[in-house]
């Protein structure tokens, strides 16, 4: 666990109220940070890992959208010790001021600012609850406290062609570490000068002084005008005033992270991204490591008993290769291959699932076929059924097909022949 930093009095706020539109199905009824993956886990698992493993035990989730599933997987797998007066709490949009829902991010702080009064904290770590990647928050503390900014922005290149979907940082041409620009989610991104096909993007993580913080979600609350969100309101008033530094992600360290994998980060923001970066996960030498126990990935899958792999009917053999199997599973007679399998799914005799994510519960009947397929937890798939195979046939029952041709079938949803 890393150091803490000067003894400082850290508080973690994780943002959770994301929509995650682009990951329909899988957002239908549950927020995007709530989304399984890797087999186990859920997305928000990784940031409350960073936050935990960079030695901050005070956390705070706002959650807002859909957040029951969310809200119960925080309750059940983050509960902490309360004898250090450690807690990872999970807040709930409440109209503790005034009548709304959090209108934005930077509205979710300050409707929640009677956590950070009863805290005291001297900095806030503001981190976002939909990425995958390693992150000790504790380097970007230093640097935020080194350099006496207002906020300091995580950051890191990206190709030119997502400069729409993030907030693009220039950097000051005198003060490389200062951000001279900020523009939230622009058109008309400039590369950088060195790299003319990347921007540099915020990755969505911010550290402030406790106090300045509170002055500038306060402040933003009473602005006509304002959409109040951090990437869009909060972070741009410091760059006008000055205050803004950038903190250069490609020089986070974290234990146990290889050359190889260093830098990895996805916004897991479509169903192609999210499916890309679960098979990131499965390669011989992935390139982001689930079995790095220097810096764990906290989470829990309850009392399930271990995946079996058994024969099945016709001696037929049961087996998966270059594939992720979750607890609870049973795989009879059965192949598979390129996979990633959460908790309790069932693949049955001369099935074959390859490159493809089964969800929690899934449960495939004999002789059918699944690829390049994410299949949505408690989805019956009925015998000699195909999926991926035929994708106008997979449009016409109503499955949902990506850009890159994964077929995805939302939860419950009902498998035609
Ligand atoms: P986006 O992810 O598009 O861009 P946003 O939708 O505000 O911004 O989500 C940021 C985080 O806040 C997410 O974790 C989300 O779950 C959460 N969130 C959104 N609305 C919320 C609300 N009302 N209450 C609580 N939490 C909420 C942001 C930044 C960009 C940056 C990208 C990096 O604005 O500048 O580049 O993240 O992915």
């Amino acid at each position: 666990m890393a150091r803490r930093t000067q003894n400082a009095k850290v508080l973690a706020i994780v943002l959770a109220g994301g929509e995650g539109k682009r990951l329909m199905p899988l957002t239908a009824d549950r927020a995007k940070p709530a989304v399984p993956f890797g087999g186990i886990y859920r997305l928000i698992d990784f940031a409350l890992s960073n936050v935990v493993n960079s030695g901050y035990l005070k956390v705070v989730v706002l959650t807002q959208y859909k957040s029951h599933s969310l809200d119960r997987h925080i309750s059940s797998t983050w509960r902490m010790s309360t004898l250090l007066g450690n807690y990872v709490a999970s807040v709930p949009a409440q109209q503790r001021v005034g009548k709304s829902w959090y209108l934005g991010s930077a509205d979710a702080i300050f409707q929640s600012l009677n956590l950070v009064a009863d805290d005291k904290p001297d900095y806030i770590v503001v981190v976002g609850a939909d990425h995958v990647y390693r992150m000790d928050f504790s380097q970007m503390v230093d640097q935020h406290i080194a350099t006496g900014a207002g906020v300091t922005v995580a950051a890191i290149r990206q190709p030119i062609s997502l400069a729409d979907q993030f907030g693009v940082i220039e950097v000051d041409d005198e003060d490389r570490r200062k951000i001279g620009a900020f523009r939230e989610k622009p058109t008309d991104a400039k590369g950088l000068p060195d790299a003319p096909d990347q921007v540099l993007a915020s990755m969505g993580n911010y550290v402030f002084d406790a106090d300045v913080l509170v002055d500038a979600v306060t402040r933003d609350h009473d602005l006509e005008g304002s959409k109040h969100d951090m990437g869009g309101d909060i972070v741009p008033s410091f760059v006008d005033q000055g205050g803004a530094y950038v903190y250069d992600f490609g020089d986070n360290e974290v234990p146990g992270v290889t050359d190889r994998e260093r830098g990895y980060w996805r916004d897991v923001g479509t169903m192609d991204s999210y499916f890309d970066a679960t098979m990131d996960l499965i390669n011989i030498q992935p390139i982001f490591n689930l079995y790095n126990e220097e810096w764990p990935i906290y989470t829990s899958t309850g009392s399930l008993p271990p995946a079996k792999f058994v024969h099945g009917h016709g001696d037929r053999v049961g087996e998966a290769l270059n594939s992720m199997v979750s607890p609870g599973v049973v795989v009879s007679g059965a192949q598979v291959n390129g996979s990633v399998i959460a908790p309790r799914v069932r693949i049955h005799s001369f099935a074959t699932v390859v490159d493809s994510v089964l969800l929690d519960g899934v449960d495939v009947g004999r002789y059918s076929t699944i690829r390049r397929a994410i299949i949505d937890k408690n989805v019956v798939v009925p015998e000699h059924c195909k999926i991926g195979i035929d994708h106008d046939h997979d449009r016409a029952r109503g499955f949902y097909v990506s850009d890159n041709g994964i077929v995805v079938v939302g939860k419950g949803q009902h498998v035609p022949l």
